[in-house]
């Protein structure tokens, strides 16, 4: 039985490119399929889990155990966090990284462009978010799969007063082994570790994941280079307008505690996550619009 949004969604397909149609759990997504790129974007949190540019293997992390019901975040690809980053600090029973990654957003366009497909979705304040947040926003995500990956969060102050968020695109990298894995980019960068008491630290060299790491490295601009001898893959972050990145991997123990990952996934992901966080939330005057992009690439070592 064909959804009333599949059925929304005809008037953006392109034949044998892209088309809307039922995924995991039943939720709405756009399927990506080219000879250049396939991708996958769910409806539901505006979720990226899939990107495959031609030639190369699946780029995101997707855990087995994830959950695909309203209300419940995807565990993998690239959750959208926003407009709290973690616990919201005033509102202890508020849902983790905010709203939209459990929100049906709605499909704006899909466009054909010169080397890929861009999905436009979009969300917006309603009386639900209200119950979190009293904020007027529109969001809007515009994502081309192509031979790189680009990625777009517009967040647009539809209300009559000032209004602060934070943000992150909560990228789920897949990896051969994350003993192996090596993070460059972050160097000599101050960071807070979430591991130890939120204790504000400085990076020195490369980053090699050794136990659970969960990190907001502060005041960034460069790109992020994810060295992975195992798959032979070297993934690039490129970002504008974020100046903040996270680094997550939850190893054994964190994993354990986690019901939507299996107990030996940590293994196989690593988070780096383009976002305005902590020191560095967003604020936005009434009217005015804040778009923070990033780009991925991937090449074989
Ligand atoms: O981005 C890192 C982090 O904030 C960690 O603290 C960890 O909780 C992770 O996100 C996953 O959060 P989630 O709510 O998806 O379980």
């Amino acid at each position: 039985m064909e959804s009333a949004l599949a059925e929304s969604g005809r008037q953006f397909e392109f034949p044998a490119t892209a088309s809307v149609v039922e995924g995991n759990g039943g939720l709405q997504k756009v399927r990506i399929t080219s000879p250049k790129v396939a991708g996958e974007m769910y409806l539901h949190g505006a979720h990226v889990t899939s990107w495959k540019p031609a030639g190369k293997e699946e780029v995101f992390f997707l855990s087995s155990q994830s959950r695909w019901e309203h209300g419940r975040a995807i565990r993998g690809g690239i959750p959208i966090c926003f407009p709290w980053f973690g616990d919201k600090a005033d509102d202890p029973k508020a849902p983790a990284h905010g709203f939209v990654r459990t929100k049906a957003w709605k499909l704006e366009s899909i466009a054909q462009v010169r080397d890929g497909v861009t999905v436009s979705m979009f969300t917006e304040s309603d009386e639900d978010t209200k119950r979190w947040w009293p904020a007027d926003f529109r969001l809007v995500y515009r994502v081309t799969f192509a031979s790189e990956l680009r990625l777009e969060l517009v967040v647009t102050n539809t209300g009559e007063t000032p209004l602060r968020f934070e943000e992150a695109l909560h990228a789920y990298h897949r990896v051969g082994n994350i003993l192996k894995t090596r993070v460059g980019g972050l160097y000599t960068a101050h960071y807070i570790d979430k591991t130890d008491s939120n204790r504000r630290k400085i990076q020195h060299g490369e980053i090699a994941i050794v136990s659970e790491t969960d990190r907001v490295y502060l005041s960034t601009s460069d790109a992020i280079e994810l060295e992975d001898p195992v798959l032979r893959l070297r993934t690039r972050v490129a970002k504008e307008n974020s100046r903040t990145t996270v680094v997550w991997n939850p190893w054994v123990q964190k994993a354990h505690s986690l019901s939507d990952l299996a107990d030996d996934e940590w293994m196989q992901m690593i988070c780096i996550e383009t976002s305005n966080v902590s020191d560095f939330a967003v604020d936005l005057p009434p009217g005015r619009q804040h778009t923070m992009k990033a780009l991925v690439r991937v090449t074989d070592i």
